[in-house]
């Protein structure tokens, strides 16, 4: 604090000077937290904002600043961006693919509109800007095994569509205006402490957490449904890298990442090593043709090449670190 003009004006604890300072929309979602950790351990608390239009629990809000933003009001925004120095954003805030096709307008919202307030904000700011793109940005026409970088793109669901806008847009605002934008096609994310949030993925964090209270999971998929998925810890870190790779080592502005491909079949097939008695019933719904229209395998060599993206959980190593956290302690 400092006495100005006989009023005492707070100033940021400003834990590494010359860090940049970030703001995370939609933290509260699968990505969020453990973003906000890492880059907090490397940038200081301080300088790393999540945010979300939800209240927050105790635990994230002891951990660092949190704020309340609507991606739907550029004002507010704007606001964010002034007053907290904001230069670097990471835009998680998404409708995901099951959830958009029970409610396609508040998916067109949420994913196109607001995807325009974050692109001017971040035009106008001179801000970084870091959006996850994904696997459903493609569709069946699509070579799914493997599927390259630059390729046939006529995704069927609005999540797909408006990801697909949400690259295309960002690589636009790059060449026309210099936007440092940067984007990653993720696989599922499996992670242990935070859930997701209604994808056609999602089977393979649900499938854990029944195995542990029931031993029994029923899958909304075939067994032999093949989709390219990758544990969260490995994701963060794809995040991390890109985020801070100098822009001039970037030779495409929207990069497959891939980690681990594996059907529910060959995942129950994992975890009986841990649990033994896992009993697996198969009943297809409306995911199934979402899931059967996206890539089995990401051809990611662009990220290896150009970032040195590698990830290191494969299929037994993530099973193992998801009962592993997930178990209850002392079993
Ligand atoms: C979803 O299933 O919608 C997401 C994704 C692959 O982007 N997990």
């Amino acid at each position: 604090t400092e006495n100005v003009l006989g009023k005492t004006r707070t100033f940021y604890s400003v834990a590494k000077k010359d860090s940049p300072r970030i703001l995370i929309t939609g933290s509260l979602g699968q990505l969020g937290r453990g973003l906000a950790k890492i880059l907090r351990e490397k940038y200081g608390r301080d300088n790393v904002i999540m945010s979300d239009i939800a209240k927050a629990s105790w635990d994230v809000l002891e951990n660092g600043p949190y704020l309340y933003a609507d991606i739907l009001d550029f004002k507010n925004l704007q606001s964010i961006v002034v007053n907290e120095r904001i230069d670097w954003l990471v835009h998680f805030s998404a409708i995901l693919s099951s959830v958009g096709e029970q409610n396609v307008s508040q998916a067109l919202q949420v994913n196109v509109e607001g995807v325009h307030n974050i692109f001017e904000l971040c035009r106008r700011n001179n801000l970084r800007l870091f959006c996850p793109s994904t696997i459903g940005a493609f569709g069946p026409e699509t070579p799914s095994n493997p599927t390259p970088d630059v390729t046939v793109q006529r995704p069927k669901t609005i999540y797909g569509v408006s990801k697909v806008h949400m690259e295309l847009l960002g690589e636009y605002y790059h060449h026309k205006f210099g936007l440092d934008f940067r984007s990653a096609r993720f696989p599922g994310v499996i992670s242990a402490e935070t859930a997701p949030g209604g994808g056609t993925t999602d089977y393979a964090v649900h499938i854990f957490h029944e195995a542990l209270r029931t031993g029994r999971y029923k899958c909304y998929l075939r067994p032999d449904t093949r989709m390219p998925m990758i544990y969260l810890p490995d994701c963060l870190r794809a995040t991390v890298e890109l985020l801070e790779a100098p822009s001039e080592k970037l030779n495409l502005r929207t990069y497959n990442i891939s980690a681990i491909s594996f059907t529910p079949e060959e995942l129950a097939d994992a975890i009986p090593k841990f649990i033994p008695t896992l009993k697996m019933e198969y009943e297809p719904d409306e995911r199934q043709a979402i899931a059967d229209s996206w890539p089995q395998v990401l051809e990611d060599s662009n990220a290896r090449k150009d970032w040195n993206w590698q990830h290191v959980y494969d299929l037994p190593g993530m099973t193992s670190a998801m009962l592993e956290a997930l178990a209850p302690k002392g079993k």
